[in-house]
């Protein structure tokens, strides 16, 4: 099933984005799903910037800054006090992989735990791109960084971030991408629907300048993501039931996804460590095809 992308627009054009800017076109997305009932709450990363420096700002939603650290608990604290007033508001964490991965993961597993009721988005460009380009623990391996450069690349594997949040058996968490506008609404939905609880969105958004390609090709190499199951599009309902929701046909070689961007020149210049990368993708993707398939044999056991 197709599902609509609404029409209603709660960003405003003109952003401090850049050209290509895979968080900019999720944000827009997301709050289409979310409405103007909404509040942001937006740590340290390039979003910081692009809604714009005050008094002028892009989202038609209250924004509340706040320091790298600290999405999830101010996120936890706006809820707390509009659940105080009687009012339903969204309340929207929104982080780059830096603010979720890293820094702000220990207030981000705390409000798993506890199960708040709030909607933490991940946009993740696999680097901390605003303040040019430093490696972070989202960023895949063999990547270069400014801080990985091409003769020392990114030695380690990108940090299964869904699995961790699945682990504290949230009621919902999802992975998504723009360039699937219709999958990523259907999930923002959902999200929104599944009140009372902690809702995680993993979003893959393209950096044109940090992955080192040209802006026309941000699409791309997001659905390139997905085809070539290096990012595959799932939900997980209570840390078990798992679904795969964008099937690729036909699964691409990783190397399609790959020469698209600068980025990965190390990579596909070491034969060994591409074979470990194929490896990699190709075994993750066979152990998430078996839990989807598990959830539907337990599904149709009840
Ligand atoms: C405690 C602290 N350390 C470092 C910084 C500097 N800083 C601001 S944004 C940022 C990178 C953010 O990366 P990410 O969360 O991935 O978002 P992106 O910029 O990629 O959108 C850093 C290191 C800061 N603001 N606070
Ligand atoms: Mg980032």
């Amino acid at each position: 099933m197709r599902w609509a992308v609404p029409e209603a627009e709660f960003m405003d054009p003109g952003t401090l984005g850049c050209q290509g800017c895979g968080g900019a076109l999720s944000m827009r997305m997301v709050l289409k799903e979310v409405g103007d009932d909404a509040v942001a709450v937006l740590p340290a990363c390039c979003w910081s910037i692009i809604d714009g420096p005050w008094p002028v700002h892009a989202l038609n939603i209250p924004v509340l800054h706040t320091a790298f650290e600290t999405a999830a608990v101010v996120a936890t604290g706006i809820k707390a006090a509009k659940q105080v007033q009687g009012k339903d508001t969204t309340v929207l964490a929104w982080a780059g992989d830096g603010g979720t991965f890293d820094i702000g993961l220990q207030a981000l597993s705390g409000a798993a735990e506890r199960n708040e009721d709030i909607l933490f988005v991940c946009y993740d460009n696999e680097a901390y791109m605003n303040t040019g380009i430093q490696r972070s623990s989202a960023t895949p391996v063999g990547t270069w960084t400014t801080t990985t450069p091409n003769e020392r690349p990114e030695p380690r594997p990108k940090k299964d971030i869904m699995g961790i949040m699945a682990a504290h058996r949230i009621p919902y968490a999802a992975t998504a991408t723009a360039a699937y506008p219709d999958d990523l609404a259907r999930k923002v939905q959902t999200a929104v629907e599944t009140k009372g609880g902690m809702r995680f969105l993993h979003l893959l958004s393209a950096c044109p300048p940090g992955w080192k390609m040209p802006a026309d090709q941000a699409i791309e190499a997001m659905r390139r993501a997905v085809n070539s199951t290096i990012f595959p599009l799932y939900e997980v309902r209570d840390g078990r039931d798992t679904n795969i929701t964008q099937w690729p046909n036909p699964v691409i070689p990783v190397e399609e996804y790959f020469e698209l961007q600068g980025r990965f020149k190390p990579l596909l210049a070491d034969e060994q460590m591409l074979d470990y990368v194929r490896t990699d993708v190709a075994d993750r993707w066979h152990d998430l095809v078996g839990r989807h398939e598990r959830s539907r044999t337990v599904a149709a056991g009840r």
